[in-house]
């Protein structure tokens, strides 16, 4: 019997100073109980990790990935080129245009090969997370239930009046 560990979701990102942004998606995956692996994957600084990862997702049980880039954000488009699992990119505030361009590279790829695309920074981070819970949710009876106990608690803790 193989002790190999399984993930559902990899959450990539082209660099370090991405996480700050991308430990969200963590919290998220960790709060429903989905299995999940983080890594450091770089289109232009470690291209041949890049091409192992996404050519190996399907072979480590991968179901959703989820990759966070800033600055000419070609990594999701370029894991997506690689593999047919979902990819969902989350585009990465950076400090010179604010992550609109990460936003055009991700959201614009042409057709033939598409990216899902999240709102820029931690609001993004977040959903991308939920976004994968909900692809999951189809075929898991438990990321359904937590995924919907979650909305339930979203849900109660919007007050009816503003204080
Ligand atoms: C991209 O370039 C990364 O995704 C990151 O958002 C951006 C800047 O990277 P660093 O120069 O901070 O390593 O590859």
């Amino acid at each position: 019997m193989s002790h190999k560990k399984t993930y559902k979701v990899a959450i990539v990102m082209g660099s370090q100073s991405d996480y700050s942004t991308m430990k969200y998606c963590k919290k998220v995956l960790k709060i429903l109980k989905i299995k999940h692996e983080t890594k450091i994957v770089s289109a232009h600084r470690t291209p041949d990790r890049m091409y192992k990862f996404a050519k190996n997702s399907e072979k480590n049980n991968i179901s959703v990935i989820i990759a966070g880039a800033g600055g000419s954000a070609h990594l999701p488009g370029m894991i997506a080129a690689l593999t047919h699992i979902p990819v969902i990119g989350v585009p990465i505030e950076g400090k010179k245009l604010k992550g609109l361009d990460s936003l055009l590279s991700i959201a614009q790829m042409p057709k033939g090969v598409p990216v899902g695309t999240v709102a820029i920074g931690i609001d993004g981070a977040i959903n991308a997370a939920l976004l994968s819970a909900s692809i999951i949710s189809i075929s898991d009876k438990t990321v359904r239930k937590n995924l919907n106990l979650w909305r339930n608690k979203q849900t109660r803790s919007v007050k009816k009046k503003p204080s």
